[in-house]
């Protein structure tokens, strides 16, 4: 029969809805696996790097479901955010109604490549219900402290009218649409994120074996925690006086306390109070405050490039010294980092280096390599060493002298030793229609009140107009005004809705509920105790520290709140690797996508997901290959051919392997090789392409035998391998044949592997000559006579002096004449 792969795809398709085929089970006594792929914002429709995701996650799914766990595999969509909005903008479209059309039109693509999803179990995160539990967890966090709302500078996307984390201001620009950022004073929310640092930190540990390594350090860096001192610099008495006796001092942070010595000046950020101070009471030129106000401006990238500073005109002792230094603002101190202010030693580091040579300011070299030397005037010693010119910590190492250094600092209560981390508190506000409100209310009287509970969910209004300036819900006559929950007055609500990643925060503890509390429980304890954590987390290695510490975050929070009892959210983690064409990647911007719905249309859901899994390891880049999609759709073809070979029957068949030829022997070896390798790729390697690979070879070699019950035997086999790529021709295969579900071969028959006989060379003189097959355990005579029969015609009559046998491996027959 022809293979029609439209025909078959619908069929099963229909047949897994119909019959709920991917519904978990609620036996709670069953192994379970959890399976989960990150899921997608609901941008119009799937791409191919979607198509990748979950193909990976559905090969999971379906594999362990056919050794018979019990697999949640769920789908949702995150579905507020700001291209809604831009969409309403540029086409006057409703953004709910976009988001939900757009839900519909990648739910059905999802559904027509076959990925067994769990119907019931789907959401999005629009969905009011959702916001009603979310707004509930946030008023939970506020109760404990973990949210708070602080005026602050903050990173403003013009072109998109909001704040953004720093997380998403990458090199200076908006990480959606690329747009420089600039900076802006205002009230924010944030979650207290900075109170978990060393527990995200600690706990990386756990995640050790189950996640990429790659990732681990990404989020290391991130937390960024760093070890040291920390002391105040007090001002010289003109300098006191200049400032109108208003600071002593100002404190610094300092990862290198051994470098105390090599001080020659300091640096404050140009945020910092005393600037501020100073230019606001007219210390400074308005050319300098204009050079300032550039500073500010410029990106923290850029704050790093072009080293740039201005001279205060103002002095500090030296802690340790007789001896003051100056005083200078410099663009690459921040203000977000430990104090806003430095000491600077140009001689051990590099910033500070430049800066001096630009400023023509003094490098003092305080430590010397262990061996050799250094030239303090071409560039600065960064690594640890031996100090000198260091009173009387002169000749003790880097390390032993920061520990002494802080003792000392500490002793004479001058300083104290600090811990400073690069994470910040996780800033969420955004000032947009399309997010979840935030569920507070202002009051006159009251101050910032909560909403109560029984009032969730705080629903966007949906009559609004979006233009693209200001926020909508700001806008809107009536939403805002409402009663204060707490003395019942007229009072105004919170107009900033949530940043998105909030939701995708916890998306994938509200999969553990089902039909029966779905509607009163953002999940249920029965089922969090059961499923989590995640077995299986595939997704983008972009949200390696985005998305991915915000959810382990929620999760600790969670625990704290008493919700849940675990501490890490993903077991695994598979950080599938980009999809290319043309050597770039694939992108709308790049005009070089594949659409995954003509794929589907021209070779069917199979073929797609077969090449995909094929081309490459999830980990790594896939190169879009039409010739290869062509080669993928070819196999799939001869599959579905070749299996008019089988027998139909209800049980394996009994194959007495001894009696085979050698043909057929060889062909239930491969078969049986082929299920070897899935075993050992879907249990510790996932190299999808091996595993292919071997199911390919053992169709070479089923091909080249006809004996119909090895013939039946490797279908069943190699159709149950193959069903988690490309379930619908398996299905279709196993229905007609045999029952797929009747069977996991998971018991590899160790006969197969057993050699019944070897090859052995026969050489004459040491010259090769030909080959003989022996059983593996015939004795020396019995090889000698088969390898004299078969080298006969060099043989001829001639004298046989020497006859040597290397088992398994060779015949040599040394002659006279
Ligand atoms: C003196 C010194 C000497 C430093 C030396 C380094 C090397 P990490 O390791 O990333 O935590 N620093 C402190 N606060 C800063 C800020 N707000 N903006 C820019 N730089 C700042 O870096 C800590 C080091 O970065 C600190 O140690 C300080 O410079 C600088 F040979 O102090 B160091
Ligand atoms: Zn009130």
């Amino acid at each position: 029969m022809e293979y029609n792969s439209q025909q078959i795809e619908k069929k099963w398709q229909n047949f897994w809805k119909e019959n709920r085929s991917f519904e978990p089970d609620n036996d709670f006594s069953k192994e379970k696996k959890y399976i989960l792929s990150m899921f997608p914002f609901p941008s119009g429709r799937l791409h191919m790097g979607h198509v990748r995701n979950y193909s990976i996650s559905d090969a999971f799914a379906r594999y362990y479901r056919q050794q018979n766990f019990n697999v949640l595999h769920p789908i949702g969509f995150d579905s507020f955010g700001m291209p809604a909005e831009n969409a309403a903008i540029k086409n006057g479209s409703h953004p709910k109604g976009w988001t939900y059309d757009n839900i519909d039109y990648m739910k059905n693509e999802f559904y027509s490549l076959g990925f067994s999803f769990s119907r019931e179990r789907e959401l999005a995160t629009s969905d009011e219900l959702y916001t009603k539990f979310e707004q509930g967890f946030i008023i939970d966090m506020f109760n404990k402290g973990l949210l708070y709302r602080e005026k602050g500078l903050l990173n403003w996307c013009p072109h998109d009218q909001t704040v953004l984390a720093n997380e998403q201001v990458v090199d200076g620009c908006c990480w959606r649409c690329d747009t420089p950022i600039v900076k802006k004073d205002m009230n924010q929310y944030y979650f207290k994120i900075t109170q978990y640092a060393d527990e995200l930190l600690d706990d990386l540990k756990k995640l050790e074996e189950g996640w990429p390594k790659q990732v681990l350090t990404m989020q290391e860096n991130w937390i960024g925690k760093s070890n040291g001192l920390e002391f105040d610099l007090y001002f010289d008495d003109d300098s006191k006086a200049k400032l109108n006796n208003t600071f002593e001092s100002f404190d610094v942070f300092t990862t290198r306390p051994d470098t105390i010595y090599g001080v020659s000046y300091t640096a404050l950020a140009p945020e910092h109070k005393i600037v501020t101070y100073m230019i606001e009471n007219k210390l400074l030129s308005d050319k300098v405050i204009s050079e300032i106000e550039a500073m500010k401006n410029a990106s923290n990238i850029d704050r790093q490039k072009e080293k740039a500073g201005i001279d205060l005109g103002i002095r500090v002792k030296h802690p340790l010294l007789d001896k003051s230094v100056p005083v200078w603002i410099a663009n690459f101190v921040l203000m977000d980092y430990g104090s806003g202010a430095v000491m600077a030693v140009p001689a051990h580091d590099e910033r500070d280096f430049d800066f001096a040579k630009k400023y023509d300011l003094e490098i003092n070299a305080v430590i010397n390599p262990k061996e050799g030397n250094h030239d303090f005037a071409s560039s600065a010693y960064t690594e640890r060493g031996i100090l000198f010119n260091s009173g009387e910590f002169d000749g003790m190492d880097s390390k032993k002298s920061q520990y002494n250094i802080i003792k000392y600092f500490e002793d004479n209560k001058i300083g104290k030793k600090t811990t400073n981390y690069k994470l910040k508190d996780w800033g969420v506000s955004r000032q947009r229609y399309w997010g979840a409100p935030i569920p507070f209310v202002h009051c006159d009287k009251c101050g910032l009140v909560m909403e109560k509970k029984e009032n969730l969910p705080i629903a966007l209004p949906e009559d609004i107009e979006i233009t693209g300036e200001g926020n909508p819900l700001e806008k809107h006559p009536t939403w805002k005004h409402c009663s204060c929950p707490e003395c019942g007055g007229e009072a105004v609500r919170e107009t900033d809705t949530m940043d998105t990643f909030v939701e995708s925060s916890w998306y994938f503890l509200r999969f553990c509920a089902d039909a029966k509390n779905w509607e009163t429980e953002a999940f249920s304890q029965e089922q969090l105790k059961y499923w989590m954590g995640v077995d299986h987390y595939v997704g983008g290695i972009e949200h390696a520290v985005l998305h991915l510490l915000y959810a382990r975050f929620f999760t600790k929070v969670f625990r704290d709140l008493g919700y849940l009892d675990f501490d890490e959210p993903f077991d695994r983690l598979l950080t599938q690797g980009m999809v290319l064409k043309d050597g770039a990647k694939m992108s709308k911007s790049k005009g070089n996508t594949v659409d995954p719905d003509a794929i589907i249309e021209k070779y069917g859901a199979d073929t797609a997901r077969l090449f995909i899994l094929f081309a490459a390891p999830p980990t790594q880049e896939l190169e879009w290959n039409d010739s290869a999609v062509e080669g993928a759709y070819k196999f799939i073809k001869r599959f579905y051919d070749r299996a008019s070979n089988i027998v139909a029957t209800d049980t394996l068949p009994d194959i007495e392997h001894s009696t085979l030829s050698k043909e057929e022997k060889f062909a239930r070896k491969k078969v049986y090789e082929a299920l070897q390798r899935a075993n050992d790729v879907f249990n510790e390697r996932y190299t999808f392409n091996t595993m292919i690979a071997g199911v390919m070879e053992a169709m070479n070699a089923l091909n080249v035998q006809s004996n119909a019950d090895v013939w039946t035997e490797g279908y069943w086999i190699l159709s149950s391998i193959m069903e988690p790529v490309i379930p619908h021709v398996a299905s279709e295969i196993s229905e007609k044949y045999f029952n797929l579900n009747n069977f996991a071969p998971q018991n590899i028959l160790d006969e197969v592997f057993v050699e019944d006989s070897v090859t052995m060379a026969v050489s004459i003189n040491g010259k090769a000559r030909t080959e003989i097959e022996v059983a593996v355990d015939a004795d020396k005579e019995s090889i000698v006579a088969a390898a004299k029969e078969a080298g006969a015609k060099w043989l001829d009559g001639k004298e046989i002096i020497k006859e040597i046998v290397v088992p398994k491996k060779l015949v040599n027959l040394v002659v006279k004449g």
